[in-house]
């Protein structure tokens, strides 16, 4: 029987779509900066090694995590980007509140993705400690800024062939 199958794309560097004709929101909370602005440069060069217009990358910055959800729906109203990077990084420690605060904000970003119709990036580190957040941003496993850049290009592809 004949396969239906698409061929899926791998979606490495070379296959990306160009982010020119993109515009972008980047949300980045200031709390454990040595993290987030870290992922934030990660995130930002590779929306620009793709093609993004620095013009056309609109960036806010707020206390922490939990903020990132209303941030960046005020973002979006503001702006109107195609896609919106939300970039945190919350540390495990004695108390819940990595739990409450990871909840709230996933839940959060994919409520504000389903009801305004537009991707909202979940590109929050949520560690045990502070290595295993060095390690994610710019250390052994990499940057997940960079990851984060790389599915908003292509939930804009997405965003943009909806409208
Ligand atoms: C309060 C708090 C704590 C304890 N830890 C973190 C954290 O690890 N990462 C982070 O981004 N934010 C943290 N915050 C701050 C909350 O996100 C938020 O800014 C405050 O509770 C005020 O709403």
């Amino acid at each position: 029987m004949a396969s239906a199958q698409k061929n899926l794309s791998s979606y490495d560097d070379s296959s990306l779509p160009d982010a020119a004709p993109m515009t972008f929101g980047i949300v980045v909370a200031d709390w454990n900066a040595d993290i987030t602005h870290e992922l934030y440069r990660g995130c930002y060069d590779t929306l620009v090694k793709h093609g993004a217009k620095e013009e056309n990358i609109h960036t806010v910055q707020v206390p922490g995590t939990f903020e990132l959800p209303a941030a960046g729906r005020i973002l979006a109203a503001r702006e109107k980007p195609d896609v919106v990077v939300c970039l945190g990084c919350v540390i495990k420690g004695e108390t819940k509140h990595d739990e409450y605060i990871n909840n709230a904000v996933s839940q959060g970003l994919v409520n504000l993705s389903i009801t305004t119709g537009k991707p909202f990036i979940f590109g929050v580190l949520t560690p045990n400690d502070h290595q295993q957040a060095l390690d994610r941003a710019g250390g052994k496993h990499g940057n997940k800024g960079v990851e984060a850049a790389v599915t908003a290009i292509r939930m804009a592809e997405l965003y943009r062939s909806s409208k």
